[in-house]
């Protein structure tokens, strides 16, 4: 009986192996044998849900660079981790398996330490003036700090100001949180900020999270106001604090090889499309987060007002834990 059942699974587990492999078959590398005449697939990884502002954005960017390109190139969207969690997606966008992916600023600096300087608590408060410096100088150089890893990364989207929800009282003071069990991205500042605030910081991967709240796993976590929404994260947490304490970028990006393997005009469509679609994709974004809030209390959340230069002043100690690992000139752009 138990062998039956063993061979079924291992029958399973082939079928899937093999479903796999067909589906990657479908990517870039492959299209190229076939010639110019078929469309090469672009696959985009990203964790979000269907409806969330990444996959509003990428629907934007694959209108754009299917048009631009004369359908020589298909985009084609995989929302809500279906090709991996975000280290997964930017792994395989550094080894070639995925074509395409956004990721947020959360595990980047496992890639490029560079990246650290999005994740100071309250470094982003003015998201006008983030996106001078992201689009500017400084920000291109960062994006070309994953060249080495194999990737293109393209521009700078928004996943937006991260706000902490729980489900006992509402939190409104920094030592509120002493003693929650917060989920935070895998990333060395964001684990290190709930540290110091005396929570204990639970790194996980976004595709766990609502399990993990919902099971008891974890009190808390923290994420922009339109994952709470798209993510039906106010089924499981009752309040979300408006501490905007971390401003979190995306990250879209392709394999280096890949977008090489172009001819310049397709390169120039991809180029031009993800330029369009990133400030469509912002401007989505800041919408949401003026008119979410109150739909959010429609779905039952209470929404609190903190005073942010409390908090501010709570996590400034983070600062000195860091500051030697991240490029002095980049911070005074922010902060100045
Ligand atoms: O990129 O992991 C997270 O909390 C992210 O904000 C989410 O997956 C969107």
């Amino acid at each position: 009986m138990k062998k039956g059942f063993a061979l079924v699974i291992a029958l399973m587990m082939l079928i899937s192996l093999i479903g796999c492999g067909k589906q990657q078959s479908t990517g870039g590398d492959a299209n190229q044998a076939n010639g110019d005449s078929k469309a090469r697939v672009l696959r985009i990884g990203t964790t979000a849900a269907p409806d969330g502002h990444y996959v509003r954005g990428l629907e934007v960017f694959k209108e754009k660079v299917e048009e631009y390109s004369n359908n020589q190139v298909e985009v084609q969207i995989f929302h809500s981790s279906q090709l991996g969690n975000e280290r997964d997606l930017v792994e395989g966008v550094a080894l070639g398996t995925i074509e395409m992916a956004i990721s947020s600023s959360g595990p980047l600096p496992n890639f490029s330490s560079d990246f650290m300087l999005f994740d100071l608590p309250f470094i982003i408060t003015d998201r006008d003036k983030a996106y001078d410096v992201m689009d500017g100088a400084i920000g291109q150089e960062i994006l070309a700090t994953l060249e080495p890893s194999g990737i293109k990364a393209l521009g700078f989207w928004e996943n937006g100001f991260r706000h902490i929800t729980n489900s006992a009282e509402p939190i409104v003071h920094p030592e509120d949180v002493r003693g929650m069990k917060v989920r935070t991205m895998e990333n060395p500042i964001h684990i290190e900020t709930f540290r110091h605030l005396g929570a204990t910081a639970t790194p996980m991967a976004w595709s766990e999270v609502f399990t993990a709240l919902q099971q008891g796993v974890i009190d808390g976590q923290e994420n922009p106001l339109v994952i709470l929404e798209t993510a039906n994260v106010y089924e499981v947490q009752k309040n979300v604090s408006l501490t905007g304490h971390f401003y979190s970028p995306a990250v879209v990006m392709i394999n280096q090889d890949l977008f090489n393997s172009f001819s310049p005009e397709i390169q120039e469509a991809i180029l031009k499309a993800e330029n369009e679609a990133r400030d469509w994709q912002r401007d989505y974004s800041r919408s949401l987060d003026e008119s979410l809030i109150e739909t959010l209390r429609g779905r039952g959340m209470v929404v609190t007002e903190v005073d942010s230069a409390e908090w501010q002043q709570a996590v400034m100690p983070v600062y000195d834990k860091f500051t030697d690992q991240i490029n002095a000139d980049y911070i005074k752009a922010l902060t100045e």
